[in-house]
């Protein structure tokens, strides 16, 4: 039996995040992946390798994702960068009208190099009409921190209050990640469903960033929900194979390194 996941996000040309990590993790998983783009990233090699972004436009993007799912029966999807408010518009009104059963999202507010203040909008738009769709979603300190409303998240304590103020916004699963920002030697992670928490904790793996991460974390969740995991086992497997694929990250002439999927990493 073939089990199919969709993704509708941005491409990132250099290849170490976006939709060419997901589809990437999609079949690393064996799992048949479609995609829908929703921006184009490609950073800029003689400027410091900032960010240059260009939207879709809505209604090319409204195609890809009729196209998609009128060729597949999909019931599982990942939601990466969306970007600006009428992509949000876009994409919000394609998960009211595909009723899928998981909608993974991965809430990017800015991505490296951008200004915080580019977000605000975004954040608002995201917030409304894609939050309260999700099934799971899956913010990173900066988004946790922005998504609830709490100053900083310094504590397991504090990650747990992230998670629950986000639940209150619609979404079933909240996966907060505490990242490189989080203080001490361990990345960790906390799931909520509602009622109870599960912490995910594993050693910090260098000091800086690798691209991709993020990415990789709610495309696992994605393909294992596929597959027909719960929720739980779907993030324990994501932050085992996330931590792994870190540890085995590629560098690049770009100053960053980016994960890498092992053939034995699963
Ligand atoms: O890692 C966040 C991210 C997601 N999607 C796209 C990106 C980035 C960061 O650069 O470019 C398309």
């Amino acid at each position: 039996m073939v089990n199919y996941a969709f993704v509708i996000a941005g491409s990132e040309a250099t290849g170490g995040a976006g939709i060419q990590v997901d589809l990437k993790t999609f079949q690393h998983l064996n799992v048949y992946g479609i995609g829908a783009i929703t921006c184009l990233v490609a950073f800029d090699p003689k400027d410091n390798w900032n960010h240059r972004f260009v939207p879709v436009d809505a209604q090319v993007i409204a195609n890809q994702i009729e196209a998609a799912t009128a060729a597949h029966d999909l019931d599982v999807v990942k939601i990466g960068m969306l970007g600006t408010p009428a992509t949000i518009d876009t994409v919000a009104t394609a998960l009211e009208e595909n009723k899928f059963k998981h909608v993974v999202l991965d809430p990017v507010l800015i991505c490296k190099g951008q200004e915080p203040g580019a977000a605000l909008d975004t954040d608002t738009a995201l917030r409304a009409k894609v939050l309260p769709q999700a099934t799971v979603v899956t913010p990173n300190n900066f988004e946790a921190t922005t998504l609830s409303g709490l100053e900083k998240l310094e504590t397991v304590e504090d990650l747990k209050e992230a998670a629950r103020l986000i639940h209150e916004q619609g979404p079933q699963y909240v996966v907060v990640k505490g990242g490189m920002d989080f203080p001490g030697e361990n990345a960790v992670d906390v799931l909520f469903d509602g009622s109870s928490y599960h912490v995910f904790s594993e050693p910090k793996i260098g000091e800086e960033r690798v691209s991709g991460a993020g990415c990789t974390f709610a495309a696992v969740i994605t393909a294992e929900l596929a597959k027909g995991a719960e929720v739980v086992d779907a993030v324990a497997t994501a932050k085992r194979v996330v931590t792994r694929a870190v540890q085995d990250a590629v560098a690049s002439n770009a100053p960053f390194t980016s994960v890498w999927l092992a053939e034995d990493n699963n």
